[in-house]
């Protein structure tokens, strides 16, 4: 565990998935990827494309368009299919650390590759604003920024390499964050390098012990 100056609720991971457990999760991505293929997503209003491809696993995805902006949905928005289930491993890794109560509903899937980035942002269209995000990353190595609560809050840069792991949880879960870009030729994990992150989140609120349903 590792706090981040003041920004209680950070922790990275450095190196938590061997390279056995990364190689295993990449192909349960790779498996997955026929059946949900990534896709551009593109900016509310004014329908730019991000430089990442997205897809999602789990009961929920989520997902940006031009019309109707960040919102989760169930099905992928090009097959109109459920989302692929979630790697067991993921839901064993989120078990392990969250002690969440309930299960991950979402595992956004971002891809980058050549210059693709990822300009800062809050996590902000789940309810379950109590339970972390956990991210898992593959391939090469991202130089990740994360700053404070308030956009304009002062910043720093850390590498995510292959098999790390970070959790934004507690007030870090509102902390801006974003990936300047990635280093090209820094993993030998993926067959024609870039970078897989993969982010788990906790979307609605969980039904409490005792209330009727
Ligand atoms: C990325 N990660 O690593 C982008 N969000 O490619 C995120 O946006 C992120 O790493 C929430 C929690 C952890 C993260
Ligand atoms: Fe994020």
């Amino acid at each position: 565990m590792k706090p981040l100056g003041d920004l209680e609720g950070f922790r990275l991971l450095p190196g938590r998935l061997d390279r056995p457990a990364q190689e295993a999760l990449r192909d349960d991505v790779w498996a997955r990827l026929k059946a949900a293929p990534l896709y551009i997503p593109r900016m509310p209003k004014s329908g730019a494309p991000m430089s990442v491809r997205m897809t999602n696993f789990g009961p929920l995805g989520w997902v940006t368009d031009k019309d109707h902006g960040y919102r989760y949905e169930p099905a992928h928005p090009d097959t109109g299919r459920p989302w692929p289930d979630m790697p067991a491993q993921l839901l064993e890794l989120w078990d392990a650390l969250t002690g969440y109560a309930a299960p991950p509903e979402a595992c956004l899937v971002n891809y980058y590759e050549g210059g693709a980035k990822m300009g800062l942002h809050v996590d902000a269209d789940e309810a379950a604003w109590d339970a972390p995000v956990l991210s898992v990353s593959l391939g090469d190595t991202a130089l990740f920024r994360i700053g404070g609560v308030l956009r304009s809050d002062p910043t720093r840069g850390l590498r995510l390499a292959s098999g790390d792991v970070c959790l934004l949880g507690g007030p870090a879960r509102r902390a801006f964050h974003g990936i300047d870009r990635i280093l090209p030729g820094t993993s030998t994990l993926l067959p024609k390098g870039g970078r897989i992150n993969l982010t788990l989140r906790r979307v609605t609120v969980p039904a409490s012990p005792g209330t009727p349903a």
